[in-house]
């Protein structure tokens, strides 16, 4: 979501700030702005769309200053215009910000009551003209900071700078993440540490509820109770936070082709000669339940794993997503876990899931991409998938990397309950290692794939089918599908389709298939063979054997190679995610940075 960067500098700020929001962009890209403090003057550039069209505007018009914030912006609150674009400003102060405030309509009639009246539709303009009121009223930048935070409801990320003070910042963070970068006489303030990757490798995360006045001396750090809070200052891996395509035409192409390193890597972290070398912690015994809870993409490899915890090791496994789960207030139980997974583990929706299970659960635990994330660190437990920064908005090695840690949990819990012996343990786990090496073919079937995708583009409607496990990755071909191309795209159970969706097919409708040739596979050639009695255009994708069962009558088969039925998933994830690609390439979408979508969803 909105991308926040703060600099007090050395030098002149607006190309840190620019270079910064570029590392960011992947988080909103509505508009973008900057605002600097050039001597003792604050002003501010603000363009509405991509990161680019700010830069065109600064050389139009330069902003001098080395003293400034910048903010690339996803929109919750006004349309993406100039004048709901961040650095809000009023009066001395300029702010911006990532996250909702809540009351800011009530705030907003007061303010309007005593004389300050709003020019945008933005619920952060409230917050730059309450601190501009307390200033009016006599305080100082930091205590009209301070009183206007303890005003707030909701969840922010906040940056501020001040006419005036060119050595100054005030940086806080309820419920949305932000980090101090320490340079030499030099501060910085970023939504993450890798926004800074570029300036620092020194980070110190604020918690909950902190708040920092930041000079180029340093940050006096406050807790949300006002008292000098030490955090500490660690020491980041500048290569982790590496955004580069690396020769390929988009972020998800890469990301896509990284797929067999980035698995290897993590199975061989999780699991060597045959045996499972998890955290201690992930130990099931005594625990007779298990939820999973996550949100979009997340969520479809919850629903995977609900296979593998329910068959590998007969635990029973709700599934839910983390925006219905909370304010469904299930019941949980002291024996049961409580599963978070979320790439950036900073999922606001997902964040407040895992604090409504907090103190209900025997543990909670998180599969995360971020190992400093808020959801990792409010988690008992978190298991990090190592898939690397992730820049594309639409999941892709974020998604098999979490299914590789949660078929690992699965396999775990299998020998825990005495599901699986040694031997049994062994065998699973070498299926899991052969996965690499079998998605390397699959990407090889790249070019095949991108000549169907010249006649998916031109559909209006696509529905992906498959049973079993390969159910949810219906789902999941159908939202990546949706995100980049924005084709309309159902996923349902295969066996589900006579119940309903079967009334929408026609000549027109392509369905997908997805069938490996498994115990289920029968079934799912019979509901292939409605549709196509009823002219759907069915591609299959299944194995050779599968493809050659099947028979004639498809519009088009794609051959995988022979998997584990088991940990297909993980393989037919590539297919999926290479037709959403090609389709969206076809049709000369946006395809990593998505209308509408951002990366990181730090808002309700
Ligand atoms: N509410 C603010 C910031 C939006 C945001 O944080 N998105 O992730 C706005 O609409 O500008």
């Amino acid at each position: 979501m909105c991308g926040i960067v703060g600099v007090l500098g050395d030098h002149e700020v607006a190309p840190l700030l620019v270079e910064a929001l570029k590392r960011l962009e992947y988080r909103g890209y509505d508009s973008a702005g900057i605002a600097t403090v050039n001597n003792g003057r604050l002003d501010r550039r603000r363009a509405v769309g991509k990161l680019v069209n700010l830069s065109d505007l600064l050389v139009h018009e330069p902003l001098a200053g080395k003293a400034g914030i910048g903010h690339t912006r996803w929109a919750t609150h006004g349309a993406a215009t100039v004048v709901n674009a961040h650095p809000h400003k009023a009066g001395p102060v300029a702010v911006v910000h990532n996250g909702i405030i809540e009351n800011f309509r009530e705030l907003r009639e007061e303010l309007a009551a005593a004389g300050y009246a709003q020019e945008s539709q933005t619920d952060t303009e409230t917050v730059a003209l309450l601190v501009h009121q307390a200033m009016e009223g006599g305080a100082t930048p930091a205590t009209a900071a301070r009183q206007t935070l303890k005003r707030l409801h909701g969840a922010f990320a906040l940056c501020f700078l001040f006419d005036g003070e060119d050595d100054l910042l005030i940086a806080a963070r309820k419920g949305s993440p932000l980090a101090i970068g320490h340079g030499d006489g030099e501060m910085f303030v970023g939504s993450d540490a890798i926004a800074l990757a570029s300036m620092t490798d020194r980070i110190t995360y604020l918690e909950e509820g902190d708040w920092a006045v930041i000079t180029r001396k340093g940050a006096e750090i406050f807790d949300e109770h006002d008292r000098r809070a030490n955090r500490a200052e660690t020491r980041i891996q500048i290569d982790a936070t590496r955004i580069e395509k690396a020769g390929y035409k988009h972020f998800m192409a890469k990301e896509i082709a990284e797929q067999p390193v980035v698995l290897a890597d993590g199975l061989r972290h999780y699991s060597r000669s045959g045996t499972l070398h998890l955290p201690a912690g992930v130990d099931f015994t005594g625990v007779d339940r298990i939820v999973l809870v996550a949100c979009g993409t997340a969520s479809y490899a919850c629903h995977v794993a609900k296979y593998w915890f329910e068959s590998l090791a007969g635990l029973p496994c709700d599934i839910d997503i983390a925006s219905e789960f909370r304010y469904r207030e299930p019941p949980l139980s002291p024996k049961q876990w409580a599963v978070f997974v979320s790439q950036s583990g900073e999922t606001a929706d997902t964040l407040a899931a895992l604090r409504y299970a907090k103190e209900k659960v025997a543990r909670v635990v998180s599969v995360v991409n971020v190992p400093t994330s808020s959801i990792a660190r409010e988690s008992d437990l978190t298991l990090p998938i190592m898939a690397g920064v992730e820049v594309g908005v639409a999941s892709t090695k974020a998604f098999t990397s979490q299914l590789m840690v949660l078929a690992l949990m699965a396999l775990k819990a299998g020998v825990d309950r005495g599901r699986l012996d040694a031997a049994a343990l062994a065998g699973h786990l070498a299926a899991l290692h052969a996965l690499p090496g079998l998605m390397n073919h699959a990407l090889g079937q790249s070019g095949e794939i991108a000549k169907l995708a010249e006649e998916l583009a031109r559909a209006q409607d696509i529905l992906f089918l498959g049973r079993g496990l390969m159910y949810p990755m219906a789902l999941e071909g159908a939202l990546k599908l949706k995100e980049i191309s924005y084709i309309h795209a159902e996923g349902y159970a295969s066996g589900e389709l006579k119940h309903g969706p079967i009334a929408l097919i026609d000549a027109q409708v392509p369905v997908i298939v997805l069938a490996p040739r498994d115990a289920l596979f029968d079934k799912t050639v019979s509901n292939m063979q409605e549709v196509m009695a009823r002219h759907g255009k069915v591609l299959l994708i299944s194995d050779a054997a599968g493809v050659a069962e099947a028979g004639p009558g498809t519009w088009a088969t794609l051959t995988m190679p022979a998997v584990d039925p088991i940990f297909a998933p993980i393989l037919y994830a590539i297919p999926a995610q290479l037709l959403a690609y090609h389709t969206a390439i076809a049709k000369g979408t946006d395809v990593d940075q998505p209308r509408n979508l951002a990366k990181s969803v730090t808002v309700e």
